[in-house]
């Protein structure tokens, strides 16, 4: 039987809507959802071939267990039991601090975070260790100083803008707005709008720019401080909108006061009439910014994102129509946590405190390979693969070698979980009920809780369920009456009334709330990621109630209950709500209400980026003088999330690429194998010339290096990279910044 059914693309953060056409359990084609509120019709080749990503040979079916060495079958009965009493003994002997949640649901699933944390929490410990440690907390870090919160996102309203800034940001092929490819297009082709790209390579998007600025690899931060010294001493700064808004431009003032901005574009490998045209179209204009990974994992990462919440300020973008603006949502990706605060964990080997409520997987290696009495000693981890996705694959795999105990959830017998004591199947994106918490609209607030559209081969579960079961053995969960397991199963607002007056005389049951939940209403429903979809509409905040009633969900004691009911209904996603975006500005979090710009902790910093330290810093390393892009993001990868090969069958999907002036030099032609080595590690792989490349830099992609049961698919990225080279603040991995050298083979 063959029938077209609605869902959602899992492997990048748009999670578009796709319809499938399903055939005999399988999924044989995809096609974009024009229903999906916030896709429209769009989809990339990635969720068009979403098949491969279903069914491949790695699929995992039933829970296994290492045994000297050996992967053997054993039931969810007895690994669940076994895992429960190991963690137990091994907290009891070492204390919470040993063990480590790893992941949070990826691209595609986030349900199972509400689980995998309220687990680690109930044991004691606080190390959630989350992807969003590798790339966004040294941004959110900014943004819990100068907004208030570390939860508050900006992101560009690029609807309304005239002038859109990709800086670092490739959107053509990483998307990382919804319909990516359309807004940069109609950027493009619309002589009233511009399209600036701030990149060292003339990258898809870059190539579609009306002002593309080559920059020199690494040096944005003193690109983005001789900008906001140019806006400053031009007088064109958004005088008004300052004073109303902000407090600390004396201090930004004294920071950059002196600054020699003509030097500091020398050293950035840029024109300084050029920068200073952009200064003033980005003074006079309606401009918007999207910032990502080419400043995010690179050098200076966090005072880089400090110098782009800057000039943002300083032109007056931030909170207006525009500019960039605070997105509603219905669940914020993390909470704030206040590193000055003592309540707030650090790591203990390597003292990084969390940020967004989450730890930098970039350190978790030392802190298992420690030697102190603290040191990680079990870690779950699933929806993640660090042992190809986090830099330094060695140090992750002695790290992972010296584990008292690895539990893996996940659909595939990944390079982590082959490195585990237990593994745990997982069921996929299309066998299970699971949405996404990456918002990030406006005015709209969109919500999709896919369905399951094919039944899973085997036995895996949602990964919700098995945190639940290992929760339910270790005594965290309290026992739930059996009239309440029995309301679960009549109509869901007489259940609700039962619940609340039960935890009327149980309050400790509400931290354990989704647990509770995934017993009672999770069996009813046949999903705990359902249960706790239910909980969370039922329990939004205030001000979520006033956007979800502007919406057309009249604010009532009934509220949740239809959401939740339209978000049943409607499988391709629902509008759930409605920003005020003309007060965006109310959103600020910080006590005076006002962009609070000046942060103590960066004035060494600040003032220690100068064009003469960088210059020495960017010096040429005679024995490895080329900068490596280790990981790009392109239409051939998907993090690590596509196991099948064929769907590249034809491409050349991992490559060293060079530019063809570098190339001649090393005397190297396309299709050689070259050697690419790094401080860390080296890697063989196929040479590939780009003219898009700058010379003296190299890109490899990342996400590849996959043990597949088809063979090897492709060179991993991660020997190349280093733990250690890692923003100072946040841990950051700075990716885009690997020195090395390439050698034919
Ligand atoms: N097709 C595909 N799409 C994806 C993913 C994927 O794997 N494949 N992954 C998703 C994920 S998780 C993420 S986080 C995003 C990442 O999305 P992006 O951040 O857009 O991806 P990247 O290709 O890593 O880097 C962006 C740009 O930074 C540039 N860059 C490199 N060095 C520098 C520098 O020194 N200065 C400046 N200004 N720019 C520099 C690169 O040339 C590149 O054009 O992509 C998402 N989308
Ligand atoms: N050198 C280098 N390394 C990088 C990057 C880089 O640019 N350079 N980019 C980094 C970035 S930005 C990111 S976000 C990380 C991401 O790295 P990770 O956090 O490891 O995430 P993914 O590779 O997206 O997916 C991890 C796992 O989720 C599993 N999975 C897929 N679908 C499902 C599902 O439906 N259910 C369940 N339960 N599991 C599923 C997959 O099998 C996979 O093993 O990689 C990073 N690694
Ligand atoms: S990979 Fe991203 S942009 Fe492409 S279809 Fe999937 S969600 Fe959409
Ligand atoms: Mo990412």
């Amino acid at each position: 039987m063959t029938e077209w059914k609605k869902t959602g693309c899992a492997l990048c953060a748009q999670n578009c809507g796709l319809e499938v056409k399903v055939e005999n359990n399988r999924l044989v084609r995809s096609r974009p959802d024009r229903d999906n509120p916030r896709s429209r019709g769009y989809a990339c080749r990635k969720g068009l071939n979403i098949r491969h990503h279903q069914h491949h040979a790695g699929r995992l079916t039933s829970p296994l267990k290492k045994t000297d060495g050996r992967l053997t079958e054993i039931s969810w009965e007895r690994a669940l039991d076994e895992i429960a009493e190991r963690l137990a003994g091994i907290i009891e002997t070492h204390g919470p601090k040993s063990l480590a949640y790893v992941g949070g649901g990826g691209q595609g699933c986030h349900f199972e975070a509400a689980f995998g944390v309220r687990l680690m929490r109930g044991l004691g410990s606080r190390y959630h260790y989350s992807p969003l440690g590798q790339e966004l907390t040294g941004r959110y870090w900014v943004h819990g100083r100068v907004l208030g919160r570390q939860n508050l996102n900006l992101g560009p309203d690029h609807h309304r803008s005239d002038v859109l800034v990709a800086w670092g940001w490739n959107g053509w092929m990483s998307h990382q707005m919804p319909r990516a490819r359309v807004v940069l297009s109609q950027f493009s082709r619309n002589p009233d709008k511009t399209l600036v790209s701030i990149d060292p390579h003339r990258s898809e998007t870059a190539s579609r720019a009306d002002i593309h600025l080559p920059v020199r690899p690494g040096t944005d931060a003193l690109l983005a401080k001789a900008m906001a010294a140019i806006i400053i001493d031009k007088g064109w700064l958004a005088e008004e909108y300052l004073a109303a808004h902000s407090l600390g431009l004396d201090w930004v003032r004294e920071r950059l006061a002196g600054f020699d901005a003509a030097r500091a574009i020398r050293v950035c490998g840029l024109d300084q009439g050029a920068v200073e045209d952009l200064c003033r179209l980005l003074a006079e204009s309606n401009w918007s910014c999207h910032y990502d990974l080419g400043l995010l994992m690179n050098r200076h990462s966090t005072l880089t994102c400090y110098l782009m919440v800057l000039l943002q300020a300083l032109c007056g973008r931030i909170g207006v129509p525009g500019g960039v603006v605070m997105p509603g949502c219905l669940m914020p990706l993390g909470v704030h946590t206040d590193e000055r605060q003592p309540e707030t964990w650090r790591t203990s080997a390597t003292g990084f405190p969390s940020l967004l409520g989450v730890f930098p997987p970039n350190v978790l290696p030392e802190e298992i390979l420690a030697d102190g009495p603290d040191r990680v000693r079990a870690v779950l981890t699933s929806g993640s693969n660090p042992l190809r996705s986090y830099a330094e694959t060695a140090a992750w795999e002695a790290a992972f070698d010296k584990l008292d105990l690895a539990v893996t959830s996940d659909l595939a017998l990944t390079e982590t979980a082959a490195r585990s004591h237990y593994i745990l199947p997982a069921a996929s994106a299309y066998e299970s009920w699971d949405g996404t918490f990456f918002g990030w609209t406006w005015p709209e607030v969109h919500f999709q809780m896919r369905r399951p559209v094919v039944k899973p081969e085997g036995e895996p579960w949602e990964v919700s369920r098995i945190y639940l079961e290992l929760a339910d053995r270790l005594g965290l969960i309290p026992d739930c009456p059996r009239s309440l397991t029995e309301a679960a199963r009549g109509n869901r607002p007489a259940f609700g009334a039962a619940l609340m007056a039960w935890l009327a005389e149980n309050p400790a049951a509400k931290a354990v709330l989704p647990f509770v939940l995934g017993k009672t209403l999770g069996s009813a429903l046949g999903s705990v990621n359902l249960a706790a979809l239910w909980g969370l509409v039922m329990s939004v905040p205030p001000g979520f109630r006033a956007a979800a009633a502007r919406a057309g969900f009249a604010d009532g004691p009934d509220q949740g209950e239809r959401i939740f009911q339209a978000l049943m209904d409607n499988p391709q996603g629902v509008t759930i709500g409605l920003s005020d975006m003309d007060h965006n500005l109310d959103e600020l979090k910080t006590d005076s209400g006002r962009l609070e710009l000046e942060i103590p902790e960066l004035n060494e910093w600040l003032d220690n980026l100068t064009p003469e330290s960088e210059a020495a810093d960017l010096a040429r390393d005679q024995d490895l003088p080329l900068v490596l892009n280790a990981g790009r993001h392109m239409d051939m990868n998907a993090n690590t999330l596509m196991r099948d090969p064929a769907w590249n069958t034809g491409r050349r999907p991992c490559t060293a690429a060079l530019a063809p002036a570098d190339a001649e030099k090393l005397h190297l032609t396309d299709g050689h194998q070259v050697r690419v080595t790094t401080r860390t590690g080296s890697a063989t792989l196929e040479l590939e010339i780009d003219p898009k490349v700058r010379p003296g830099t190299v890109i490899i992609p990342h996400g590849f290096g996959l043990q597949t049961p088809d063979g090897d698919y492709g060179v991993n990225v991660n020997l190349l990279t280093s733990t250690q080279n890692r923003d100072p603040l946040a841990a950051t991995p700075l990716h885009k910044y690997v020195r090395c050298r390439v050698e034919g083979v």
